[in-house]
């Protein structure tokens, strides 16, 4: 008999964040934990008999034990098939993509996504359903109170399955389909986009260079960017996925995309810059000395989509997350489409997508993607802007300069602070929720709060609440404040403080953003009196 079943004792702390269960990757390898977490997978969809699985993950250290690990766990639960992406490599939107393609009943995704990868640092994984899209909340509930409530798990006692060599094999009684990582993917960006517009602008000239920070994306780039567009090879960097990313941080944005950003500012710069992060579902997109904004580069993909062979038609909505600026909602009122706010999150998106009531979703996080998943997706992102700037035939810049005068600038910064003592955030933040009522019509660094609140969603589609999804400052000239705590994080606890401001499109609107929020940068720091935190200033601000 080759299905072994083993006593598992439950370990605190399998309660999944905002996109899976992240954990240092030391704690992850710890006899049990990981098996437990899978076996609580599986419980929590009603088994796994039967069923059909996509499996992959970003390529970091332990992603292949894993892997092995839990296609034994899937065979010894009756698993009836699983695709893996061969070297166990997939991409978050590729998963996603191929859940769908075949129909599979869901994947399990292995990534910490921009989070460094290597035996001391991070590691994730994460459940998708049959959409393709992240595991709502109701599901990771049920992981969890599985997690806590654990007596056993089952594991076939078999060989270790060859990932290396594309084909089918059987392990114990289950067919494990190792497929090309990049094929359906690549197939599903010809179909969206005019790749020959594209590949006429390269040919012309157009320079780009895009980043795969050592991660995922790499052979997903330089298949898209330099074999089927033509551009030149060499136009993507880091383009080896590498277990600990090269010991950087993938993370696309413009303190870790430094090598991107000093090329993109310098007096050589190419026309386009782009990176992705870990698991290839975040953008950075950035113009020959202009760097775009997530939430920017949200409106423009929205108000311009159609210029694409698959958004023609126009859009259906658009959705933004809480913290994102309101830039997305001025084109969505001026398309006279429907726009939604949601919490932070991509599994937020899942039933608006679904039900068809929006195309095009976006996070101020380096988020952005469409119908055509149920994932964000950094390289859609750079092959969406590609396309408007082939049709468009203007720069970034031109670009920026035209949408801001259209709609007028948000203004817009997040500032980290990360690594933070827990009880020290937790209670930074009750302290302000407590205070929250009290805040309407008070001046802070010479801004007046009109009002104030924690931010929740009521989901229109299957109607489930979330609550405490933060705290919301608005004031009288329509500049806005959030404080948040991140749920990605895996040492102390992240504050992140997103700042926003509106200027009209007569205005000043090529300010350096940090000048431009002055203050309201200031405004925060004396609402949460965040001297408190005993910083010089903030981690990271994007
Ligand atoms: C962060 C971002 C959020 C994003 C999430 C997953 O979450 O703020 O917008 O959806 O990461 O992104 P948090 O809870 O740390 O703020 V990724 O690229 O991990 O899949
Ligand atoms: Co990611």
């Amino acid at each position: 008999m080759t299905i072994k079943t083993v006593q598992a004792t439950p370990f605190a702390g399998q309660k999944p964040g905002t996109s899976g269960l992240r954990k240092k990757t030391r704690e992850f390898m710890q006899p049990g934990f990981l098996e437990n977490f899978v076996q609580s997978i599986f419980a929590a969809i009603d088994g796994a008999e039967g069923k059909t699985f996509v499996l992959g993950g970003d390529g970091r250290f332990f992603n292949t034990d894993a892997i092995q690990t839990i296609l034994k766990m899937a065979a010894a639960n009756g698993a009836k098939r699983v695709i893996v992406g061969q070297g166990g490599l997939l991409s978050t939107p590729a998963a996603s993509h191929l859940i769908r393609k075949y129909a599979a009943d869901g994947g399990l995704i292995l990534s910490a996504s921009h989070n460094p990868g290597g035996i001391d640092a991070d590691f994730g994984l994460k459940f998708n359903g049959a959409n393709g899209g992240p595991a709502p909340e109701a599901l990771t509930a049920k992981m969890l109170a599985h997690s806590q409530e654990i007596s056993e798990y089952k594991i076939a006692d078999v060989a270790d399955i060859d990932l290396a060599t594309c084909g089918t094999q059987d392990v114990a009684g289950m067919v494990v389909e190792v497929i090309d990582p990049v094929a359906d993917y690549a197939m599903l960006m010809e179909d969206l986009f005019d790749f020959d517009a594209i590949r006429d602008m390269f040919e012309g000239g157009f320079r780009m260079r895009f980043d795969a920070m050592h991660a995922v994306t790499g052979p997903y780039a330089k298949t898209l960017l330099e074999t089927r567009l033509g551009a030149p090879v060499g136009t993507v960097i880091n383009g080896e996925p590498s277990p600990d990313f090269g010991k950087g941080h993938p993370d696309p944005n413009p303190v870790w995309a430094k090598t991107l950003m000093t090329e993109m500012m310098g007096d050589d710069a190419p026309d386009f810059g782009a990176a992705s992060d870990g698991d290839g579902d975040r953008n950075l997109i950035v113009g020959k000395g202009l760097y775009v904004s997530p939430s920017d580069s949200l409106a423009v993909l929205a108000a311009n989509a159609h210029l694409a062979p698959a958004y023609s038609n126009g859009i259906a909505g658009v959705a933004r997350s809480m913290p994102t600026s309101s830039a997305s909602d001025r084109v969505a009122e001026a398309l006279r489409i429907a726009s939604y706010e949601t919490p932070t999150g991509w599994k937020f998106f899942g039933n608006l997508l679904d039900a068809g009531r929006v195309t095009i979703c976006g996070e101020e996080s380096a988020g952005t993607g469409s119908d055509h998943v149920r994932e964000k997706d950094g390289l859609w992102a750079v092959l969406l802007w590609l396309n408007i700037l082939a049709v468009r035939k203007q720069s970034v810049t031109e670009i920026m300069a035209d949408h801001w005068q259209t709609y007028g600038r948000d203004y817009y910064s997040r500032h980290d602070y990360e690594a933070l003592p827990s009880e020290l955030a937790t209670d930074l933040m009750e302290g302000l929720a407590a205070r929250l009522a009290d805040l309407s019509g008070q001046d802070f660094a010479g801004l007046t709060v009109e009002s104030a609140d924690s931010f929740a969603y009521h989901d229109p589609v299957d109607g489930s609440d979330s609550q405490n999804q933060g705290l919301r400052i608005f004031f009288k000239d329509g500049a806005r404040i959030v404080f948040r705590l991140s749920g990605t994080g895996t040492e102390g606890a992240t504050l992140r403080v997103y700042l926003q401001r509106f200027e009209a499109g007569t205005g000043a609107l090529f300010d350096d953003p940090q000048e431009a929020l002055a203050q309201v940068i200031q405004a925060a720091h004396d609402i949460a009196r965040l001297e408190r935190l005993g910083r010089e200033g903030p981690d990271v601000r994007t």
